[in-house]
């Protein structure tokens, strides 16, 4: 007989956080399905069961690469020679190194390298706060940080894709996201409201997965969506579509819009973005007729330089048409109040505002760092008792930190960085400038499931435990009013096989070692998470058992009746008061892409077509994946997406491999022939390494063959002005044949 066992866990794999349930046969892994028990066990269903990286989950956790102990540099960097350590020594010699360090540089010249939303990040926050460094830098910067904060600087509280509901829904704006591929659970929301019939709008340069089920889909050129968005607001203004009174109670600034918005004529609109005006006007009426209707913006309006503008818009469009903060639209989800909050934990109060505004970008990039949290905190905690999380919103600006390693002094010394839960040699925009940054540290250290290509240029490469070993209390940042709690299913420790550690020990390792005992008084993760369950009356064990892992308090709407909104003017803004006192322009603009036919004709010349990067694709999940053969099977080398036309011109044919190439460099990638793509655009995944190709120098895991961010830009000049976010997208290149591959 064997013995079966069901832990009841959450998925960190991907933006979906399920909640499952992870079936054991003799302490073995076999499979992983839907937690059955929870509140939303339905919706996660169809989900969990038709995920390959569920469903493939043994491959993944069984692989014989998983990192297994501590590992500490023996040869030069990058030589791919490693001692194995025990953990006390590890801690101690890292500590040891990063005291020394804040002792000659102070604490500011110790960073770290952030991912996107897998890990109990509020403890690195924590740790950092409490070493008086604000100088974590992030994915964030790119990755609904900026949606987080101008949702706050415009509706007081982040509100994306908060309010799809079957039978209530009438109308869903896309802008620049793909949910199928990306966001499944949500997209299977959406499809149900659809069902309803709910229309369906999106505003994507490539006809994806989404856009074939549009009823009006909107094929921009890259990067103009601040110019779309105001001809929507312009239309909707001219026609009389808005809700007069919401408006005229609720909205700031609503005369000086309509001036600004009388700039975007659909003539004027329609040249810069390549969208027939009719269809602007015709998608402008669909949105604001059907009642209520519910926004979702992505990484599309994210990834291209004008996208804090862009964002503007795009939350100014739910205000004037009355769908904010109700059902069916964009409802305001504040925190979960019973629990401890995220911001609690982060340990905000710690560090003094003088050191905080040494945070790198802080001068140049208010919006997106410390003065720009400052200006949303004060705000949210008078009208929600909590603001949301400092990691969602607020980190130092990457590109001004690799390049202050880089240059050694200016603005100060930067020498030491933790990567954890990120992998910025693949992620981080312009990979050449990453690498001689990384080089440059006097002392980097990577944890990590497995070595990845920054963890060959580690001093220290440290063995994570993931989702399957570590117990989970998920808030969203407290950006969303839920908590959600799961189980470890297996030990993080197997003696003989071996041993990892949660973050939470590494961070709290490090912490105890550097002065900061007294303010980590939980020696496990667990028992930080019973601390954060406390006020409430549970432990995280007995949440689990009795309330089935899950809370989220009843959310009324039209809260701001009572209560405003969190802004300064405690109405929505649609003249950001906040933009207004750092300087920016407090209204909407279209700002061209840095590079393009129209700004840059010469570059044009030579780089003459438009790339857009990192389509989300299943089954793998930004760098991740790569080496789990089911996985790699179903998608074995990267994409390129071309018009046919396009590749008929550069005498390319489908499954050939070309070159991209821009200023900053070349890769390889497959070519696949896309129809749904306009002949002067280009599309390049992301995220490609090859963990198969040796890990030392000159390979580094295949680093530098086909991952897209050899190409793209970082230079601060050409990042948002406000927020500082780097384009992804909207870039030039040029694609030719590989010759011999
Ligand atoms: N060109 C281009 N670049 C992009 C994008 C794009 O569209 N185009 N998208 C950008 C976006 S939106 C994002 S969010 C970033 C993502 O950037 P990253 O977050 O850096 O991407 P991942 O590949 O997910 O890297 C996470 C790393 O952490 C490890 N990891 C995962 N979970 C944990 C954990 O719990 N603990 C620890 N210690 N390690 C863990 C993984 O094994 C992996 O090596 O990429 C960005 N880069
Ligand atoms: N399978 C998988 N799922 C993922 C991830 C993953 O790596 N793999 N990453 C996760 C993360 S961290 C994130 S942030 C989300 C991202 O999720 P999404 O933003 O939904 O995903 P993307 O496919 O990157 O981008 C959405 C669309 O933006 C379009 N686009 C490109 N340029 C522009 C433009 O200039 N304007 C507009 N309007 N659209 C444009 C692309 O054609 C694409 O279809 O996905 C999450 N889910
Ligand atoms: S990887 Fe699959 S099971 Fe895990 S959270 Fe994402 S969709 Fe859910
Ligand atoms: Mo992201």
């Amino acid at each position: 007989m064997s013995n079966n066992e069901i832990k009841r866990s959450i998925c960190m794999w991907c933006h979906n956080h399920c909640r499952v349930a992870v079936h054991l046969e003799d302490g073995r892994l076999v499979k992983v399905t839907e937690d059955e028990a929870h509140p939303h066990a339905q919706s996660y269903r169809p989900v969990v069961r038709s995920c390959q990286r569920a469903i493939n989950a043994p491959d993944w956790f069984y692989h014989p690469d998983r990192l297994t102990y501590p590992l500490k540099r023996a040869g030069e960097r990058g030589q791919n020679k490693w001692d194995k350590i025990p953990w006390e020594q590890a801690l101690d010699e890292i500590a040891s190194r990063l005291n020394d360090i804040k002792d000659r540089y102070g604490p500011e010249a110790i960073t770290s390298s952030a991912g996107t939303s897998r890990t109990h990040d509020e403890y690195r926050t924590r740790f950092f706060n409490l070493l008086g460094s604000p100088n974590v830098v992030g994915q964030g910067t790119i990755c609904f940080g900026s949606t987080n904060m101008v949702s706050s600087i415009v509706l007081g509280w982040p509100a994306n894709h908060t309010g799809t509901r079957p039978g209530v829904t009438q109308g869903i704006l896309v802008i620049g996201g793909n949910p199928p591929m990306g966001e499944n659970r949500l997209w299977f929301n959406m499809l149900a409201c659809i069902n309803k019939g709910a229309k369906l709008i999106v505003i994507d340069p490539r006809r994806s997965e989404t856009a074939e089920r549009a009823d009006i889909w909107l094929q921009l050129r890259p990067g103009t969506d601040a110019a779309l968005l105001m001809g929507m607001i312009n239309v909707i203004i001219q026609e009389e579509l808005f809700d007069a009174e919401f408006v005229a109670k609720w909205c700031h600034g609503f005369e000086q819009l309509k001036v600004r918005a009388a700039e975007y004529s659909l003539d004027k609109v329609s040249s810069i973005t390549w969208v027939p005006a009719d269809k602007i006007r015709e998608a402008a009426r669909l949105y604001a007729s059907c009642k209520p209707a519910t926004t979702f913006s992505m990484m599309g309006i994210e990834h291209i330089h004008n996208s804090m503008e862009a964002l503007h818009a795009r939350f100014i469009l739910p205000a004037l048409t009355g769908n904010v903060d109700v059902k069916g639209g964009d409802i305001m989800r504040p925190a979960h109040t019973g629990v401890v909050s995220i911001y609690d934990i982060e340990m905000n109060e710690a560090v003094t505002r003088e050191q905080n505004l040494k945070m790198l970008g802080s001068s140049r990039f208010p919006l997106m760092t410390w003065p720009g949290y400052e200006a949303i905190v004060a705000n949210q905690k008078r009208v929600y008792g909590r603001p949301i999380g400092r990691a969602t919103c607020c980190l130092a600006h990457g590109p001004t930190a690799y390049r202050a390693i880089l240059n050694g002094k200016e603005p100060y010394p930067v020498k030491a960085m933790i990567t954890l839960s990120s992998n910025p040699l693949v992620t981080q925009a312009n990979t050449k400038l990453v690498y001689k940054a990384l080089k440059a540290l006097d002392f980097y250290v990577v944890m990590d499931f497995w070595k990845t290509p920054c963890a060959e240029l580690a001093d220290y490469v440290l063995p994570a435990a993931s989702w399957l070993e570590r117990p989970e209390l998920w808030q969203f940042e407290d950006t969303a009013g839920f908590v959600d709690v799961g189980e470890a299913a297996f030990p993080a420790v197997v003696e003989g096989k071996y041993n990892r550690s949660t973050d939470f020990d590494f961070w709290r390792g490090l912490a105890v070692r550097m002065g900061q005992e007294k303010h980590w008084p939980w020696k496990t993760l667990e028992e930080s998470y019973d601390y954060r369950l406390a006020p409430i009356g549970h432990t995280l064990k007995s949440f689990i058992k009795e309330k089935n892992g899950y809370d989220a308090p009843h959310t009324t709407e039209k809260k701001y009746e009572t209560v405003g909104f969190a802004t300064n003017t405690g109405k929505v803004e649609l003249y950001s008061t906040v933009l207004e006192k750092m300087g920016f322009d407090p209204l909407p603009h279209f700002d061209e892409p840095m590079e393009s036919p129209v700004r840059t004709p010469e570059l044009a010349k030579e780089y003459p077509l438009i790339l857009i990067t990192g389509g989300r694709f299943m089954p793998m999940y930004h760098s991740e994946h790569r080496q789990i053969d089911s996985l790699r099977r179903q998608h074995p080398d990267p994409v390129i997406q071309l018009n046919p036309a396009t590749a008929a011109k550069l005498g390319i044919a489908d499954g050939d491999w070309a070159w991209i190439e821009t200023p900053r460099g070349r890769v390889r990638q497959k070519c696949r022939l896309f129809d749904g793509i306009d002949p002067r655009v280009v599309h390049a995944q992301h995220g490609w390494w090859l963990p198969e190709l040796p890990g030392e120098e000159p390979w580094l895991h295949g680093v530098w063959e086909s991952n897209i961010n050899v190409c793209t830009d970082d230079d601060p000049d050409h990042c948002n002005q406000s927020g500082g976010g780097w384009a992804l997208r909207a870039l030039l290149c040029k694609v030719y044949k590989v010759k011999s591959y």
